[in-house]
């Protein structure tokens, strides 16, 4: 047996009833398999690949918190901390109801090689709670988050491990968890969180970089490919901040935003989600109604309940930015019939492994997500340096570094593949490109 698929063999053992953490190591390790083939001595000697699919630990703590009616509620708080080599531990918090350990650690594997790819210095971590924001009030909201600061607190820090915002934390929940930091801490360390709000330490173009960043990097693709997206029809999923930031960007450049969708279901705006309706959608992320159908009716606009945009519009471009595994197997065969040539992967995993095989068998090119959303995460290492630095950018000096670093990912990849002689397989590309800067240093800090 190989390596990789003895290491594949060994972690599913070890980590049973985690398909999604699973599924994530077995992207990344095949696609790496040129590297360990060309390192295979060296990569057993130092149990590399053994130590890359293992955190450096997983924090689960209990999160009581009080509703409106004075009734108690028990949630489960996470903090998977999963390797610092390159940095100290980075990435965000997530809010959802269907979170558990699987989610976390999926999530923050990922994390640590897109972190690598920004070409900062940042290790990987998630975190988060299976507290369900939907119908929250902003009293119920603050007392959960300074609930789960009350245990955080002790595993983060502006030089340890510096959480940020991911589905369900906005700059709103952001600010409640600052301040309870702040409260115990005593220190005003405000390096310790990155999304915050402008008044305290947050960055320009932070809110809008995941989305921003996602279009940059799919420009620098259809660059490649002789295109821009001028012109272009793009259908999205999720209505929530990377949609948001990805709609503003695609409407500035000319292209058009005809999907958003929720869990109720997707709408369909044949004029374009431009202008006033993208602030809308800002709105409705207030609402904690978690509804896209409040679009349609504001907008007057078609509403398909219960479905996903995916094989059932025709566009030149697919963004899903809402979870993950949101394309299955028979949503690639549609697209397939459909004809779609892109598949900008914008949220993290949102295609099945089999859906990104079908399509890049039969030649749509599918950006990878850790690429493709890294400016975010990009963004808020640009809001740490200001912090420690304490100045404060322009937002034309932000977007320009985050340009730059969406650039630099895009050759990082390919340089990758030149260097293994593949083709322009961006999935591949982004795990090799990504594996390399960490595996370097975890070589080099020794066995631990
Ligand atoms: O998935 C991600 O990269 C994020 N949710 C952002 C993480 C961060 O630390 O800004």
């Amino acid at each position: 047996m190989s390596y990789i698929s003895d290491v594949i063999e060994q972690t599913e053992a070890k980590n049973p009833g985690q398909p999604q953490f699973m599924q994530t190591v077995k992207e990344v390790l095949t696609s790496i398999t040129p590297a360990v083939e060309q390192n295979e001595e060296l990569f057993r000697k130092n149990v590399l690949l053994e130590r890359i699919v293992e955190p450096d630990r997983q924090i689960i703590f209990r999160v009581p918190w009080m509703d409106d009616n004075g009734v108690y509620h028990v949630n489960r708080g996470f903090r998977v901390q999963f390797n610092n080599a390159i940095g100290p531990y980075k990435g965000g918090l997530r809010f959802q109801k269907d979170v558990t350990l699987d989610t976390m650690k999926f999530l923050g594997f990922e994390q640590t090689f897109k972190n690598s790819l920004t070409s900062l210095p940042m290790g990987g971590a998630k975190g988060g709670s299976d507290f369900d924001p939907t119908g929250k009030s902003d009293a119920e909201v603050m007392r959960f988050c300074q609930s789960f600061m009350n245990e955080l607190y002790r595993h983060i820090g502006p030089n340890m491990d510096i959480p940020a915002g991911d589905m369900g934390v906005g700059g709103r929940e952001i600010g409640y968890l600052f301040g309870q930091y702040k409260k115990i801490v005593g220190d005003y360390e405000n390096g310790v969180l990155t999304g915050k709000g402008m008044s305290y330490g947050g960055s320009l173009i932070r809110p809008e970089a995941t989305g921003f960043g996602a279009t940059y990097f799919l420009n620098e693709v259809l660059k490649h490919e002789g295109e821009d997206i001028k012109g272009k029809t793009f259908a999205l999923s999720g209505f929530g901040n990377v949609a948001w930031g990805a709609c503003l960007k695609i409407s500035e450049l000319g292209g058009k935003v005809v999907t958003l969708s929720g869990p109720d279901g997707y709408i369909y705006d044949k004029d374009g989600v431009s202008g006033e309706k993208i602030n809308y959608m800002l709105e409705m992320r207030a609402s904690n109604r978690n509804k896209v159908q409040d679009y349609a009716d504001k907008f007057g606009c078609e509403f398909f309940a219960g479905q996903k945009p995916w094989g059932n519009v025709k566009a030149d471009i697919y963004m899903p930015c809402a979870r993950q595994n949101e394309i299955v197997l028979e949503d690639a065969e549609k697209m397939l019939k459909l004809g779609i040539p892109v598949l900008n992967e914008v949220a993290n995993m949102p295609t099945t492994n089999e859906a990104v095989a079908l399509l890049q068998a039969n030649g749509v090119i599918v950006t990878p997500s850790k690429a493709v959303n890294a400016g975010g995460v990009a963004t808020s290492g640009l809001e740490m340096s200001q912090n420690s630095e304490r100045l404060s950018w322009t937002k034309e000096e932000v977007d320009a570094k985050l340009q730059g670093i969406m650039k630099g990912i895009h050759d990082q990849i390919c340089g990758a593949l030149d260097a293994y002689g593949l083709n322009y397989n961006l999935v591949a590309g982004a795990n090799l490109a990504g594996f390399k800067k960490v595996a370097d240093a975890m070589i080099a800090q020794g066995i631990n």
